[in-house]
């Protein structure tokens, strides 16, 4: 097994297909490879007699089956994955020695988990909540994962409140609800409670907490981490993953929509993408401080409620990632794989941020739970793609046949091998940080600031994303039975807004604050969506045609959104065939009842000459549900007895014959997302 594990650091994909099983055409056998000659019935007495003992087949399959689940994840349980590869476009050498960053141009192969936090595994994916963006880069030098989500901060500063952040969130223990959820009592009373929290509440509530697609949310490291050079010189270091297509989300009337029509969206969004070639990619950034430079700046850097804004400390970018290549199988590879931040290759070190610290501990317990034993990391979607050897033996599900009488170091019978490698060599060799201090168990008082980057948050958004948080506190706290968990909160977040907090008391029936607001009139751009990229690319358009539609124009109109790189999608009153004026056939994937609006980033609407009662019926929901989600919607030919004079001349609603020009205004308003402006109308 040695030699075979001996591939280089780009066949993560060959190391995998030594485990693939293609089960097709093969003949049917028990574990032990005995042929089996009937699979349906079990071994009876008398064919109406009772099943015997002796029938280690049904013992065998009934067995397995009993015991298919393991423990689904404590959080993070519900997740979507892909295979894909890193890309390094500029040496990091002058900061880190971790090889996969030197050379530009070096590949390594990677294996992406997205996750929601909350929800347990079969929950719903637009739930409002973090998610998680866990990279594992299979590199020469050995796994290094990082292990981040797609809000910069947390919700706590130190890993010893992580089991009561998250006993507060989840379902609440007498009567387990509700699913997939932060809108009830005992999250908001753990806010109301923890004012560290502030900050990323306000990211919670605002539209980062229902992308609209994996492939268009950003992804952060959170803590702060050490780059270490050869020479031994250490940097602060922050990464970033921005997402090629921009960052983008949906309305919350939509996500809740969504989460009945579809509950897998993200996760079909992903693996569709990928089917069809359009593969995600993300840009590697990282944000650099020099270690002399430690308290520059206005907070603690070790404290994981803070950002560096970006325009204090740009994100330089050095890479991308590209997730090309579906899994094969969701428990081999999503469920069993296993993340820790603490898998680090030389060049790469941790901080002493408390939460990073904790975090260190607490992976590797959570996989012997949930994987059995000390060999996970033996399954081949945690297997590193560089030879690992050591003196660590037995163990449930032990896989490695290790040979040899000497298991223990240091010895002479194996010549004291394996034998530790010099830093010279590789062997991983710890920041030689120097620290000192009483044993105390306290907060610093650098740690005390809750608020200014609550409010630098707040003000940096556009009008659209401030009506979104007021919306989603109101929301959240509308949900609250306690009242006076809902003063509290309100009260608190006067700290960050008086307007916001007083907004927000008016719709869920508490005391204004008179109370609060603050002095910091500081702006991050970066944070707000507004000013992220903006492409067509992608995204999906339901096309609503009927019999009878103009063919030529419609199919000119259909294959100008696809060279645009949308993916129009034909829907109709019946599935099928549906035809043009001319006599030529276009096949509707969906009937208006199989798909929604909500599953669609625009509609367009084509018609037909037959169009009857129930299709201008559905074809009229169609167009308003995307209207009031700021969707842009397109019309041509017949398609415009739809829209009615309510739509004329609104932002974002394209009505047009020339099939070019509408093909044009209909993608450049494609790529827009949404148009807010319809909101405050
Ligand atoms: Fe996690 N976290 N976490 N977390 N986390 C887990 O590990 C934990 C934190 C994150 O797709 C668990 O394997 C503690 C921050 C992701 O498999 C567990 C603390 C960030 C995933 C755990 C944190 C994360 C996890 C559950 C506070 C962003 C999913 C199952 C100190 C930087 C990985 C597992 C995947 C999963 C513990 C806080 C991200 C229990 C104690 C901050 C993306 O070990």
């Amino acid at each position: 097994m040695s030699d075979k594990r001996k591939v280089d650091g780009k066949s993560k994909d060959k190391q995998l297909d030594e485990f693939r099983v293609d089960d097709k055409g093969k003949k049917m056998t028990t574990n032990q490879g005995l042929r089996v000659s009937e699979d349906e019935f079990s071994l009876k007495a008398g064919e109406r007699g009772p099943t015997l003992m002796e029938d280690f087949h049904f013992r065998e399959k009934m067995t397995h089956f009993d015991h298919e689940r393991i423990p689904e994840r404590v959080v993070h349980a519900r997740g979507s994955a892909a295979h894909g590869e890193f890309e390094l476009y500029e040496s990091m050498k002058p900061y880190t020695k971790a090889k996969f960053l030197q050379e530009p141009g070096t590949k390594t192969p990677v294996f992406v988990r997205f996750s929601t936090v909350a929800g347990e595994k079969g929950s719903i994916d637009l739930a409002r909540d973090v998610r998680g963006f866990a990279t594992k880069f299979y590199t020469e030098e050995g796994n290094y994962d990082l292990v981040g989500n797609n809000i910069p901060i947390f919700f706590i500063q130190d890993a010893n409140k992580f089991p009561d952040l998250v006993h507060a969130v989840k379902p609440e223990p007498h009567n387990g609800i509700p699913q997939a959820a932060s809108a009830h009592d005992t999250f908001w009373d753990f806010v109301a409670n923890n004012e560290e929290i502030a900050h990323m509440i306000m990211w919670h509530m605002s539209d980062r907490s229902i992308p609209r697609s994996f492939r268009m949310m950003e992804g952060f490291g959170v803590h702060t981490f050490r780059f270490v050079n050869d020479e031994g010189k250490a940097f602060f270091v922050k990464f970033h993953w921005k997402p090629k297509l921009g960052v983008h989300s949906v309305v919350w009337d939509e996500a809740q929509k969504i989460s009945g029509k579809n509950p897998d969206f993200h996760r079909l969004d992903l693996y569709e993408a990928i089917e069809n070639g359009n593969y995600p990619e993300f840009e590697f950034g990282v944000q650099i401080i020099d270690e002399e430079d430690e308290h520059k700046m206005d907070f603690d850097i070790l404290d994981p409620t803070k950002i560096w804004p970006e325009e204090d400390v740009p994100v330089k970018i050095i890479g991308k990632m590209t997730l090309n290549r579906n899994i094969d199988n969701i428990f081999a590879e999503t469920e069993q794989v296993a993340f820790h931040p603490g898998h680090v290759v030389p060049g790469i070190d941790f901080t002493n941020d408390p939460l990073l610290q904790g975090r260190l501990f607490s992976y590797t317990d959570t996989q012997l739970i949930r994987l059995g034993g000390p060999n996970f990391h033996e399954l081949p979607i945690n297997r590193p793609v560089c030879p690992f050897h050591n003196n660590q033996r037995e163990g449930y599900g032990r896989q490695t046949i290790n040979t040899g009488q000497v298991s223990y170091h240091k010895n002479s019978l194996a010549d004291n091998t394996p034998t530790p490698a010099s830093e010279e060599e590789g062997g991983y060799v710890h920041y030689p940080e120097k620290v000192e201090g009483r044993k105390v168990r306290a907060r610093s008082d650098s740690f005390k600031d809750h608020f200014s980057q609550a409010v630098l948050f707040w003000n940096s958004m556009s009008d659209p994303e401030k009506e979104h948080i007021k919306a989603a506190f109101s929301f959240e706290l509308g949900k609250c039975d306690s009242k006076d968990v809902r003063q509290q909160v309100v009260d608190m977040f006067a700290n960050v807004n008086l307007g916001m907090a007083q907004e927000i008391a008016g719709n869920i029936g508490v005391k204004e604050p008179t109370e609060g607001g603050s002095d910091i009139t500081k702006e991050s751009p970066a944070l707000s969506q507004l000013n992220t990229a903006k492409t067509p690319e992608s995204r999906k358009v339901a096309v609503l045609v009927k019999d009878g539609f103009n063919d030529s124009e419609v199919n000119k109109a259909v294959k100008g959104l696809e060279e645009k790189g949308m993916e129009p999608e034909f829907v109709s009153t019946k599935q099928g065939p549906v035809s043009g004026a001319n006599g030529k056939e276009v096949e509707a994937l969906h009937r208006f009842d199989t798909a929604d609006p909500v599953l669609f980033d625009a509609v367009y609407v084509a018609g037909g000459a037959e169009m009857d009662k129930k299709f201008m019926q559905n074809a009229g929901h169609y167009v308003s549900e995307a209207f009031s989600h700021f969707k842009p919607i397109g019309a041509t030919n017949e398609g415009k007895q739809v829209l009615d004079d309510a739509y004329t001349n609104e932002p974002g609603v394209i009505t047009e014959d020339d099939v070019n020009r509408f093909v044009t205004r209909f993608a450049d308003a494609v790529s827009q997302h949404r148009f807010w402006e319809r909101e405050t109308v």
